[in-house]
């Protein structure tokens, strides 16, 4: 063979190679990511059965007018024929063969394999777990009722890689920092709630995506078979930060599994051990400004100037120009008066990080620990040239959520 063919040969392997489902990563490129569950093995062995037949069908179609348009060309009969409806049995045979071909493949030969795996999809029956999803404008929160644990998911691409102002990584806008942490060979039930707008859990390789409606408990289920990471993403339009809330899950063996649970029953214990403690203003100054820019700086923004017409700033003495309804709901909690916004009461202060402002975008933020309650709010009130010098110790906000 000469040069340029061994060329062409090489190439065209290396790309039968990249399309070749042995290599995963290129396959996740063009095709469905690896299926993990029997959902999506469900649904990828359907989208192959259908793309096989619709190819067959397509051929055969394309096939049959190629030659129609060559053998009845009108240089090889100069005299059109004559059409009526079909005549006779042949004809007619003709005629109905193909129906009800059709009919059969779309309502037996991809009906069954649909039907089934719809049905499959909404059992949720048997599950061994039940962990409850709540998608919150912008990031998810996962609790174990069973275990006692939960704790919410937040986006960790740093700042500057969303900014553009350094390189990003593999995984950009698909990392958090707590991840999901499911068993594997166990059927979990997941339960999804929102606690503001419609959001969306998708996780391709699960083969789900389900919508999280706001007022509504949905549900769907998951039975994974191999260990390892998954990503997904919210895939609902949910306002400015829709891209910042990814959903990672670990998928562990179940021995591994119970491991992770018993570390996390354990951090959650010595956090809930740190509400008794009490810290200097430094300390809760340090920590409650990592608290708010991973959880309050989506919508308050960075340097506390908030949003013009959504949401108000933190910084004392800016005016939050917003509709008269926000406006109202803020009024009605007495706090936002004269501009002095994070300066008001602490008490208040304290009500509206516990419990959010009903009918806004401002979420409930009980799901933090105290330590980090306490936290966010001894950096508002002393932080963007607010100078209460006050400090909030965690026992007052236990002593708040308790007085509730
Ligand atoms: C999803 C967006 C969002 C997030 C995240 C958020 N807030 Fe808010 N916040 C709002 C909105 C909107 C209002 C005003 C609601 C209204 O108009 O009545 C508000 C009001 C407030 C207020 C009262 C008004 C003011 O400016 O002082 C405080 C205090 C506050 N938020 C603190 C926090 C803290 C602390 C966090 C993080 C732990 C946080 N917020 C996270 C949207 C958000
Ligand atoms: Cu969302």
């Amino acid at each position: 063979m000469s040069g340029e063919k061994v060329q062409l040969w090489r190439r065209l392997a290396a790309a039968a190679a990249f399309v070749s489902p042995a290599r995963a990563p290129a396959r996740a490129f063009y095709n469905f990511q690896r299926p993990v569950t029997p959902i999506a093995h469900d649904v990828l062995f359907i989208h192959d059965l259908f793309l096989v037949i619709i190819a067959v069908l397509f051929t055969c179609g394309l096939g049959a007018l190629l030659y129609s348009t060559i053998a009845h060309s009108r240089r090889r009969n100069p005299h059109p024929a004559t059409f009526s409806q079909p005549v006779g049995r042949k004809q007619w045979l003709w005629v109905s063969v193909p129906f009800a071909t059709l009919l059969i493949i779309d309502y037996v030969v991809l009906g069954i394999p649909a039907l089934h795996s719809i049905l499959a999809l909404a059992d949720t029956s048997n599950a061994q777990m039940t962990v409850k999803v709540t998608a919150h404008q912008w990031h998810w929160q996962y609790q174990y009722p069973v275990y006692g644990i939960g704790f919410s998911s937040n986006l960790s691409t740093p700042q500057a890689q969303i900014a553009d102002r350094a390189p990003k990584d593999k995984h950009f806008l698909l990392e958090v920092d707590h991840p999901l942490v499911l068993p594997t060979h166990e059927k979990i039930r997941l339960i999804l709630a929102s606690t503001d707008v419609i959001h969306a859990f998708w996780v391709p390789s699960f083969g789900i995506k389900q919508d999280v409606v706001p007022g509504y408990l949905r549900e769907t289920w998951v039975d994974i078979d191999k260990p390892g990471t998954y990503r997904g993403q919210c895939a609902e339009l949910c306002g400015v930060g829709h891209a910042f809330m990814p959903i990672v899950v670990v998928a562990k063996s179940p021995a591994d599994f119970r491991q992770w649970v018993s570390q996390e029953q354990s951090r959650e214990a010595a956090v809930r051990a740190t509400a008794t403690e009490t810290l200097t203003q430094a300390q809760l100054m340090a920590r409650g400004q990592a608290v708010y820019l991973k959880n309050c700086a989506a919508c308050h923004q960075a340097n506390g100037m908030g949003l013009t017409g959504a949401f108000p700033p933190i910084a004392t003495g800016h005016p939050f120009n917003a509709s008269p309804q926000m406006l109202a709901a803020l009024k009605s909690l007495g706090f936002y008066a004269n501009g002095l916004i994070a300066e008001g009461p602490v008490a208040k202060h304290i009500r509206i990080v516990l419990h959010g402002i009903p009918g806004t975008p401002m979420p409930s933020w009980s799901s933090l620990s105290a330590v980090d309650v306490a936290a966010v709010i001894t950096f508002e009130r002393n932080a963007f040239g607010n100078h209460t010098g006050e400090v909030i110790e965690p026992a007052q906000v236990v002593a708040a959520e308790s007085a509730h």
